[in-house]
């Protein structure tokens, strides 16, 4: 081998050093036509009570866009969830029951070492595949003591939100409630965002969902996954924040708990309108799925207490009964073809992960073994559903299932089976009108309205005839109630004749209670073990400048907290290698450049000074020789002859 053709070699393996790094940053771009994907946007509000959005029936709290998603698109009236938020989170995350994943039994608490296991492959990840920006903005709850838990590392481009299950709406301090440790917990990506201090947090979220709209590219796919806080509690030292002048607009509610609560559903409501609005304006809302939903009914009595209302559903948050887990839901899309309508469709939380990687135009194959089922046919058509169960949870002290239109619970937890909360319907109250009108006319109503124009009927005629079908009526009278006592014996309802389980119809039914412990058991037997942990107090923030970090890190202070590693690292890679790479190729460029102007003054001087002399075979020697040195380098490439179409002297 002579020495041009290893410098040859050398060469090309620099280009490749410089063009893969490149190659791989570029990732993602070239799947198919991308601007066909819809833009996703899962709007997540916390602890919302079935009755406090007003498609439900109530007019105490107006929800105007809200209820124009609800309206115009179909309102899920059958759709369950997990009874807390860690658990509804990981099913929505993951397409998996809780009992599938070890998160069925209670929430991460702050100081808890847990987190979503991440064998999981979650909805940003396989949407990340398909070439979405993923975004995130709100409530995590599924886990931070390692930073491999949070949302960058889990499928996530962005995130502006807190780590824990709550915090203060305006200081973004988070107690926990089991070891009132007390820390700031409000992050872009990884950097502590100190300049939200003072912000309301439900303003805060909606303005950054609104900048990730704005700066969008509207022909690259959008998953926006927004969880606000609201309207989960404050910390224990103050339950219910809000806006004071928001509090104003409710002075005809006596309870003052439940006016504050009153403005904070007002405010989640306004950002609804306002993330409509956007996607309108950025030309993404005609091809835009939006879904609205609670991750469990209101703690409406006892621990962090939201004042909610699940009127007239049986039970609170942390409960197996409707109230818990029957949560608010509806979905708007111009993509749906059947629109504007009720829909008793048995749905579960867990469907989320395959029915929008559907809608996505995702394979199937690629979803490993899971709970959910894809119901975006079901869905656009209002087709045969394929789902004819629920899971509801098997926790340490209960488990509840229902199957068609059977719902079977034995066991309880020690939160409330009651029928509480207001039903927002009180005579005495002197609550302003709301008329139909005020749907069509909010911020959602006029973006949908606009970019729906050839198809959208919606009058006021049809809301209030949908909003009569949505409302649920109990429909048993005191003579018909049998009671149940879940803690002792197992109970059985016929959520079809009695969706607010009163009337225990066990005796009469033996053979489906029977059916039904068959299939629990069936359950249990593919259960994983719950993943709780116990307080780790290294969790204190008071050792980590009064902040939420994830604390197990091996350097918790270090700029692993305050950096996205993985891009970090990949791109310093890439610049190191782009950095190598194109200094070994101009140190050969100028070494090429060095002997190309030594052969050119050789061969422009040679035949001068032989004109001079005969051609000696010394000479002659010396011409092969240069020959043999010239011939490799004319092919030496791409670079040199650009040197001499770029460089050719005069
Ligand atoms: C992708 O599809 C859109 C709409 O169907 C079209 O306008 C656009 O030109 C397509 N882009 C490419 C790269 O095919
Ligand atoms: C490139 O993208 C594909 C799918 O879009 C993915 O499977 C692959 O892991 C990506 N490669 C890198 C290095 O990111
Ligand atoms: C907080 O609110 C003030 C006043 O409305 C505003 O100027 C500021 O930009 C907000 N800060 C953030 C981080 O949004
Ligand atoms: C109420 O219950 C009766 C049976 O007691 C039934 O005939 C009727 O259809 C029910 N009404 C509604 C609205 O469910
Ligand atoms: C982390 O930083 C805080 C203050 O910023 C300091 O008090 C603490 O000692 C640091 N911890 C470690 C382990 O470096
Ligand atoms: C520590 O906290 C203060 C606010 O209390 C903040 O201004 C400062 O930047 C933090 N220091 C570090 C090293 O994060
Ligand atoms: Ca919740």
């Amino acid at each position: 081998m002579n020495e041009p053709f290893l410098l040859q070699l050398l060469f090309t393996l620099c280009l490749l050093y410089t063009l893969i790094p490149v190659a791989l940053l570029e990732n993602g771009t070239t799947e198919g036509n991308d601007s066909k994907k819809p833009h996703i946007i899962i709007i997540l509000a916390d602890d919302l009570g079935w009755n406090d959005v007003s498609f439900h029936g109530s007019d105490q709290i107006p929800t105007p866009n809200i209820d124009a998603l609800a309206y115009y698109g179909i309102i899920l009236n059958n759709h369950y969830v997990s009874p807390m938020c860690t658990p509804s989170r990981s099913a929505l995350m993951t397409g998996k029951y809780p009992i599938h994943t070890g998160m069925q039994h209670y929430v991460i608490r702050s100081a808890e070492p847990r987190g979503l296991p991440l064998t999981e492959k979650l909805m940003p990840e396989y949407l990340k595949e398909m070439s979405y920006s993923t975004n995130m903005v709100g409530k995590w709850h599924l886990g931070f003591y390692k930073h491999e838990y949070t949302p960058l590392w889990r499928g996530f481009d962005s995130f502006f939100g807190l780590w824990n299950g709550l915090q203060d709406y305006f200081s973004h301090e988070t107690v926990d409630p089991f070891t009132n440790f007390r820390g700031m917990d409000m992050r872009r990506n990884m950097e502590v965002a100190w300049d939200t201090k003072g912000n309301y947090s439900t303003d805060l979220y909606t303005k950054e969902a609104v900048r990730l709209i704005n700066a969008h590219n509207p022909d690259k796919p959008l998953f926006l996954y927004l969880a606000h806080l609201a309207v989960h509690s404050g910390n224990e030292e103050q339950l219910l924040q809000a806006p004071p002048e928001e509090i104003e607009k409710f002075s005809y509610i006596d309870d003052p708990n439940r006016k504050t609560y009153a403005a904070m559903v007002s405010k989640l409501d306004d950002s609804v309108g306002q993330v409509v609005e956007a996607l309108k304006n950025r030309g993404m809302l005609d091809n835009s799925i939006i879904l609205f939903m609670s991750d469990n009914g209101a703690p409406t009595h006892g621990f962090l207490n939201n004042y909610g209302s699940n009127y007239p559903f049986r039970g609170i948050k942390n409960t197996a009964w409707e109230g818990a887990v029957r949560g608010v839901a509806a979905i708007w899309s111009p993509l749906i073809k059947k629109r504007e309508r009720v829909s008793n469709h048995l749905m579960c939380i867990a469907d989320w992960l395959p029915t929008l990687l559907s809608a996505a135009g995702g394979s199937k194959e690629k979803i490993g073994k899971i709970d959910g089922l894809d119901m975006w046919p079901t869905i656009v058509s209002d087709e045969h559903n394929p789902r004819e169960e629920v899971l509801i949870n098997i926790d340490k002290t209960y488990q509840a299932i229902r199957n068609r239109k059977y719902k079977y619970v034995h066991g309880q937890t020690k939160e409330s089976s009651k029928w509480l909360g207001d039903n927002g319907r009180s005579p005495t109250e002197t609550r302003p009108l709301y008329p139909p009108e005020t749907v069509l006319h909010s911020k959602a109503g006029a973006a949908i309205a606009s970019v729906t124009k050839n198809t959208a009927e919606l009058n006021s005629q049809k809301i209030l005839q949908l909003r009569q079908q949505a409302e649920i009526h109990c429909n048993v009278t005191e003579k018909e109630q049998v009671a149940c006592h879940a803690s002792l014996m197992p109970c059985l309802f016929d959520l079809e004749r009695d969706p607010c389980e009163k009337m225990n119809i066990i005796a009469k039914k033996t053979y489906v209670a029977q059916k039904l412990e068959a299939v629990l058991k069936q359950y249990k037997s593919t259960m994983l073990q719950p993943n709780n942990k116990n307080d780790d107090l290294k969790a204190n923030p008071i050792r980590w400048n009064h902040t939420w970090v994830c604390w197990q890190d091996p350097n918790p202070n270090a700029t692993i907290c305050t950096n996205k590693i993985d891009s970090y690292v990949g791109k310093s890679i890439t610049i190191a290698f782009c950095t190598f790479g194109v200094s070994l190729i101009l140190v050969f460029f100028f070494y090429e450049l060095y002997k190309s102007k030594k052969c050119v003054s050789h061969v422009l001087e040679q035949p001068r000074k032989r004109s001079l002399k005969n051609k000696s075979n010394d000479v002659r020697k010396e011409e092969e020789s240069y020959l043999i040195e010239l011939r490799p380098q004319a092919f030496c490439n791409g670079w040199h002859a650009l040197y001499q179409t770029l460089c050719t002297e005069p």
